[in-house]
């Protein structure tokens, strides 16, 4: 049976490339590719631009997609996608890559075709739906439980409640381990999306939507402890399955 196709988004990285300082690369990291593929998906990453250039060109990347994965990254959502002013926390941004994002998203929303969102994924996935984030988490939300792990990636970090009843639920089961390496969360749950996961200082960690056939978002990193974490591949499993 042939894969389906998983499109990842992407961004823009400096890199110190050869002799070049600060090389932009248009990056996507390796440890979702390897999990798409492990899931049974073929990835193909979409790369980012300002979607102002060629707005139809968003759909043409997508067309050639089974599903969307909004994918983690080393920028912040800019405030301005949910009309804040900056805080002095608030990392780089990079706003072509949400203006990209959203779009790609608005169009999956458009086709119906599944979305999972990770990391900087669950908070473009809140912000389209109306919500807001929390800039940055030590300043604005405190800090019970530490969201920035200094263990290893592949090893879970924090334990969250999972929802019962949730398609998350079938996946990982009613309480799971996950990995935790965000400053940024949701705040203000947007309209059409269901909570289905928390950490145990109240913080979102995970939302489906309501208003569409397959969309789920973890604040988490499943690709990064796939290998040896069977929930985490679980997540994948089940995102790929729904696209076939
Ligand atoms: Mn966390």
């Amino acid at each position: 049976m042939a894969r389906p196709v998983i499109g990842i988004s992407t961004g823009v990285l400096p890199f110190p490339y050869g002799a070049v300082p600060e090389y932009p690369l248009n990056y996507v990291p390796h440890d979702y590719v390897q999990a798409v593929l492990a899931a049974g998906g073929l990835p193909i990453a979409l790369s980012m631009y300002d979607p102002a250039i060629d707005p139809e060109g968003v759909a043409a990347q997508l067309a050639l997609c089974d599903g969307l994965l909004l994918s983690g990254g080393n920028a912040d959502v800019d405030p301005s996608t949910y009309d804040e002013p900056r805080r002095p926390e608030l990392g780089i941004t990079t706003p072509d890559r949400d203006a990209h994002e959203l779009a790609l998203l608005a169009e999956a929303r458009r086709r119906g075709i599944p979305v999972l969102g990770i990391c900087r994924g669950i908070q473009v996935v809140n912000v389209a739906y109306g919500g807001t984030l929390y800039q940055d988490l030590p300043s604005q939300f405190g800090q019970t439980q530490n969201h920035v792990q200094t263990s290893h990636r592949s090893e879970p970090h924090h334990e969250v409640a999972v929802a019962e009843g949730s398609r998350l639920s079938a996946m990982v089961g009613g309480r799971v381990g996950v990995t935790s390496f965000h400053h940024q969360a949701v705040k203000d749950v947007g309209e059409g999306l269901a909570v289905v996961a928390r950490a145990d200082d109240g913080l979102v960690e995970a939302v489906e939507a309501t208003d569409h056939p397959w969309l789920l978002a973890v604040q988490w990193h499943p690709e990064m402890s796939h290998v040896a974490d069977v929930p985490s591949h679980e997540v994948f499993a089940a995102f790929v399955a729904a696209c076939r």
